[in-house]
C-alpha cells in the first residue's frame, strides 16, 4: 500500500493550504457572522487581546472591542464589498488600554474574518516615504538584470531580511532566480532554477489573490481556530487571511534550506503571477502589517517598472524592424525579385532576429541562404506547415517535436521560425537555428523533489539545494518575445510586398 506511486507530486497539489485551521502566533483572528456575532476565534486571543475564546464566543463583537476600534471597522465595511478585497487599518485601539493594533478584515464565505497584530512603538513609521524613495531608484534600468538587481537591493532595505531574491516563473512553472542580494554578500542561488513542484499549483493560484505572506518563525506551532469547522462542517477558508499558518511540507522545505523566517511577495504582470520576491532570514523575523503593506505596494510599483522596461524593448524592436522593412522595400522598388532582396538583407534581418539559415518558399520554389535543411526536407516541412499552421507566425526550438523526420536535420537546423507570407499558394519565409548545448543549474536534483523520509514513504521536500547541472542538447536558443514580435512585423511587411508584386503582375497582364 505504501508504494512510491502514492507519493506522486499531485499529492502536493492537493494539500488544502487554505483550510489548515491555524494562525501564526504573531496575530489573532475572530470570525463573525453577518450579525456581528463571534463564531470562531484563534486560541491565542487570550495572549493577544486578553480575553479567552470561551469568554467571547457567541458574543456580539462590539461587546468585546473598544468602541473606537469597533467603529473604525464598521465605517470601513463598505470596502469589503468587492471580491478578494482585504481592508487594512493601522494603529487601531481594540481594548480600553493604550495598545494599538494593525487590523485586517475580509469576507470569507458567511464570515467576516478580522485579524489583528499588536503594534510596537517604533514600527511602521513613515514607510510610504521609504517606498517612494526606493521605487525612484529603479528608474531607467540598463536591462532586466539591472532592474531586478536594483529591486532586490531596494526590497532588502525595506524588509531587512538577510537574503532577497527575485524569482521569475518560466512557462513550465519552474522558476529562475534573476537577482540575489545577501547580507553575507555571497551568491548562493543566483541564476539557479527551481522545479515547479516547489510552489505547487494551488499555492501559485492563491498567491495571485493574496500577494504577501510572512512566515515569521518556522518553529512556531501557531494557534488553532476554535471551533475548527463551521456549521456546514468544513474548515474556515483562510485564503485571504494574513496570519494563516502555512503548509507543514513547506516548513520542512525551509528548514532543509536552513532558513528560519521567510517572506514572499507576488509580482503580478498582466493579471498573471510573473514571479516572487523571496526573502529569507537566518533567525525568526517579524515585520508589522503596515510595513508589509508598504512592501506590497513596492512590489506592485515594481511590476509597472517591468512593464515599462518591456515596452521600451518592444519599441526598439519596432524601430529596428522598420529599418529592415525600408531596406526590403527599396530593394523591391529597384525591381529585385523577393528571393534576391531577402538574400541581400539577410544580415539586417539577422541583427533583429538572430538565425543561421534563411529560406524563402515561393510558388513551390525554394531559395536558401546559410545553414538550412536540404530542399527535399524543406518541401516536407512546407507540406507539414500547410497542414498544421494558419496565417500566424509559428516557432519551435526543437524540430524533432514537430516533424517525424526531424532527426534527419537535427544536427544542422533544429530551431525554426516560420513566417507565412501569402495565403494561396502557401508561401513562407523560414528562419533556422542550429542546436546549442545549454546548461541549466538546478538548486538540487529536480527529479527528486520528494524523497523517502525516515518514517518510510511520505512527502518530504528535497534535502539538498546544492547545484545539480542539467545538460540540454538538441535544442536551439529560444525565440524571445521581442524576436517573435519582430517576426510578426516582418510578416505584415512581406504580406504587403507580396500584394504589391501580385498587383503589379496583374497590371502587366492587362
Ligand atoms: C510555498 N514554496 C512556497 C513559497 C515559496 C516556495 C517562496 C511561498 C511561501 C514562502 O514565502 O516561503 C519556494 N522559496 C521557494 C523557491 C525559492 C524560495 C522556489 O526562496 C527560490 C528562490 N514544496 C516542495 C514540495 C512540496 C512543496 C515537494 O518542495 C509539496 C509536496 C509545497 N511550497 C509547498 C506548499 C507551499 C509552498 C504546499 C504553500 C505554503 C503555504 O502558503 O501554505
Amino acid at each position: 500500500s505504501n508504494s512510491m506511486q502514492n507519493v506522486d507530486l499531485t499529492n502536493c497539489d492537493r494539500e488544502p493550504i487554505h483550510q489548515l485551521g491555524r494562525v501564526q502566533s504573531y496575530g489573532a483572528m475572530i470570525a463573525v457572522s453577518s450579525d456581528w456575532i463571534i463564531q470562531h476565534a484563534s486560541e491565542n486571543l487570550t495572549s493577544i487581546l486578553g480575553v479567552s475564546v470561551d469568554d467571547v464566543s457567541g458574543q456580539p463583537l462590539n461587546r468585546v472591542l473598544d468602541t473606537n476600534g469597533f467603529e473604525r471597522i464598521r465605517e470601513n465595511m463598505r470596502h469589503v464589498q468587492s471580491p478578494d478585497s482585504v481592508v487594512r487599518l493601522f494603529d487601531v485601539p481594540l481594548r480600553t488600554n493604550n495598545q494599538k493594533f494593525d487590523v485586517s478584515f475580509h469576507q470569507s464565505g458567511m464570515h467576516l474574518i478580522i485579524e489583528f497584530e499588536p503594534k510596537t512603538e517604533q514600527a511602521g513609521r513613515d514607510v510610504s516615504a521609504e517606498v517612494f524613495a526606493q521605487i525612484a531608484k529603479l528608474r531607467h534600468p540598463k536591462n532586466l538584470n539591472d532592474l531586478t538587481q536594483r529591486a532586490a537591493t531596494a526590497m532588502a532595505e525595506l524588509c531587512g531580511f538577510d537574503s532577497v531574491m527575485v524569482y521569475q516563473f518560466q512557462p513550465d512553472h519552474s522558476g529562475e532566480v534573476l537577482a540575489e542580494v545577501r547580507s553575507d554578500k555571497a551568491q548562493r542561488y543566483n541564476g539557479m532554477r527551481f522545479p515547479a513542484s516547489d510552489i505547487p499549483v494551488q499555492a501559485r493560484a492563491l498567491y495571485k489573490r493574496s500577494l504577501l505572506r510572512l512566515i515569521a518563525d518556522v518553529k512556531d506551532e501557531g494557534s488553532p481556530i476554535i471551533p475548527q469547522t463551521t456549521m456546514s462542517g468544513v474548515p474556515i477558508d483562510l485564503s485571504l487571511s494574513v496570519t494563516r499558518s502555512v503548509s507543514p511540507i513547506h516548513i520542512e522545505y525551509l528548514k532543509n534550506m536552513g532558513v528560519q523566517a521567510s517572506m514572499s511577495v507576488s509580482i503580478m504582470k498582466d493579471g498573471e503571477l510573473w514571479g516572487l520576491f523571496a526573502c529569507h532570514h537566518d533567525s525568526p523575523r517579524y515585520i508589522d502589517y503596515e510595513r508589509r503593506t508598504a512592501i506590497e505596494l513596492f512590489a506592485h510599483l515594481f511590476s509597472y517598472e517591468i512593464s515599462n522596461f518591456e515596452d521600451a524593448a518592444r519599441k526598439s524592436v519596432e524601430v529596428e524592424s522598420s529599418k529592415v522593412q525600408n531596406l526590403l522595400m527599396s530593394h523591391m522598388a529597384a525591381g529585385e525579385p523577393l528571393a534576391n532582396a531577402l538574400r541581400s538583407i539577410h544580415e539586417d534581418i539577422k541583427s533583429v532576429i538572430d538565425h543561421d539559415g534563411l529560406v524563402l518558399i515561393e510558388d513551390e520554389e525554394i531559395y536558401t541562404a546559410g545553414a538550412t535543411p536540404s530542399k527535399e526536407q524543406l518541401s516536407r516541412i512546407a507540406r507539414h506547415l500547410n497542414r498544421t499552421i494558419n496565417s500566424r507566425v509559428f516557432h519551435t526550438d526543437k524540430l524533432l517535436k514537430f516533424d517525424e523526420f526531424g532527426h534527419e536535420y537535427e544536427k544542422v537546423s533544429v530551431g525554426m521560425l516560420a513566417i507565412p507570407i501569402s495565403k494561396r499558394p502557401r508561401d513562407y519565409m523560414l528562419l533556422f537555428r542550429k542546436p546549442v548545448t545549454a546548461h541549466v543549474n538546478w538548486a538540487g536534483d529536480p527529479n527528486k523533489p520528494v524523497t523517502v523520509g525516515p518514517n518510510g514513504v511520505r512527502l518530504t521536500p528535497r534535502q539538498s539545494f546544492d547545484v545539480w547541472q542539467q545538460t540540454v542538447e538538441g535544442q536551439s536558443a529560444p525565440w524571445t518575445d521581442a524576436q517573435l514580435h519582430a517576426a510578426e512585423l516582418l510578416r505584415v511587411t512581406l504580406l504587403e510586398v507580396y500584394l504589391k508584386i501580385t498587383d503589379a503582375a496583374n497590371l502587366e497582364r492587362k
